[in-house]
């Protein structure tokens, strides 16, 4: 099981992603996602000049000994890039051993504790009519959680909302990394941002939401990382009577005790940690139990190796995941969050966000979505295929999120 070669691939059939294939002696290959939205590039020079030198002709079997070789063996710790990296490299062994057992990844982590991952679709209106459309399009397609998001009156365009939703169904080009030019420079899009027009905005859609559709289907919302502690602590108050699932990212994530006062005022479960790459990032929150999920993904922390563990972490203090998944999360760290999902014990939710047909094209799934819930597949490994011919159709392009400022100028969180 010697590691003969490993490549790194970037493509953008529709958005930018960065994927490591690893290919063993004996012709097994495996894949994993190195997608870091907007900082693609870094995380490929990162794996071609470090990582993939160290690779060849190593045991592809000793997947635990390759993490710590890699996070160890820097000396520098952490980080998104690093830690993308690794990740990607942990994914493609996994995929690797798993097709050598000749069984769906998710057997060799355990097995199946569920039979499908419950997923939340993303909503989203620039008004409120607009998005009780978009949330019966979701109820058609079949999701069973939804997370609502809309425009805040006097606010251009905010995080979360597609820019127009004809017959409000699912748009694959929501929030995409975007391309403007100014001055002949490539630069992110400012958006303007005013976080009390949003507070007082937000209960009455959830009012809104819970009148149209009742009590029963769980609601989910992101604040993108956007108020003070006291301002969430406020805003979690004001949503109780809708019973959220959860609300994410009430305030900035690398505060972890910002969640200690927004806990001791509010019932609203909290998720934060898709901005995480490392359980250390998590010590506070679990021990403290200040959280209710975590949203940190295979691809940003390290991989299967590290997000098992991190899940087995909060399983200790009863608290669960909800893993990070929008579309600059590839098909294939898709599919490894699934074989976890199903897996590990203390399962939440799974954020599934389609991957458009064009995305579809080069990454061949076998996961299917059926009755609100997510399955892996039973095909021996991780079960996506990549199709390079396909890929090669689709260059890199350079693209960035948007940046936030307030209305006198101030740079904001986005
Ligand atoms: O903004 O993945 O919950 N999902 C999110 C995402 C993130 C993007 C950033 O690349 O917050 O939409
Ligand atoms: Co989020």
């Amino acid at each position: 099981m010697r590691i003969k070669s490993a490549e790194v691939n970037v493509t953008s059939p529709g958005r930018n992603f960065v994927t490591l294939r690893i290919t063993t002696e004996d012709g097994v290959t495996g894949l994993g996602d190195a997608t870091l939205n907007g900082r693609e590039l870094a995380v490929r020079a990162y794996l071609d000049d470090h990582v993939v030198p160290l690779l060849l002709g190593e045991d592809a079997a000793r997947i635990e000994d390759t993490w710590q070789y890699l996070y160890r063996g820097a000396y520098w710790r952490r980080g998104p890039v690093t830690m993308a990296a690794i990740a990607a490299v942990d994914t493609a062994l996994w995929d690797i051993k798993a097709q050598y057992a000749g069984m769906p990844l998710y057997q060799l982590l355990g097995g199946a504790c569920r039979t499908g991952a419950l997923a939340y679709g993303h909503a989203s209106g620039r008004d409120v009519p607009e998005l009780l459309d978009s949330v019966r399009a979701h109820l058609a397609l079949g999701y069973r959680a939804i997370r609502i998001q809309t425009g805040i009156p006097g606010l251009d365009s905010v995080y979360g909302v597609a820019a127009s939703s004809p017959g409000g169904g699912e748009r694959y080009d929501y929030e995409p990394a975007r391309r403007v030019t100014g001055g002949g420079r490539l630069r992110p899009t400012v958006e303007i941002w005013d976080t009390r027009a949003y507070m007082r905005h937000v209960p009455a859609v959830f009012e809104a939401v819970r009148s149209e559709f009742g009590p029963e289907l769980p609601l989910l919302h992101d604040a993108h990382h956007r108020m003070t502690p006291i301002q969430a602590a406020r805003l979690s108050r004001d949503l109780e009577p809708y019973d959220l699932f959860w609300l994410e990212d009430a305030t900035p994530a690398e505060d972890q005790e910002a969640l200690r006062l927004i806990r001791h005022h509010t019932t609203t479960p909290l998720a934060i940690g898709e901005v995480f790459n490392s359980v250390h990032d998590y010590t506070t929150l679990l021990s403290g139990r200040l959280i209710d999920y975590v949203r940190s993904a295979v691809t940003h922390t390290g991989g299967v190796t590290a997000m098992k563990k991190l899940l087995d972490l909060a399983a200790v203090y009863g608290i669960r995941s909800g893993m990070h998944g929008p579309t600059d999360i590839s098909p294939v760290g898709m599919a490894a969050a699934l074989h976890l999902d199903l897996a590990v014990h203390n399962f939440g939710i799974q954020e599934y966000m389609r991957h458009s047909p064009q995305t579809l094209d080069v990454f061949r799934t076998s996961y299917r979505f059926e009755d609100g819930l997510l399955h892996p597949s039973d095909t021996p490994g991780l079960g996506v295929d990549l199709d390079t011919e396909a890929a090669a159709h689709f260059p890199y392009q350079q693209a960035y999120l948007p940046v936030n400022r307030l209305s006198d100028g101030t740079v904001h969180d986005w």
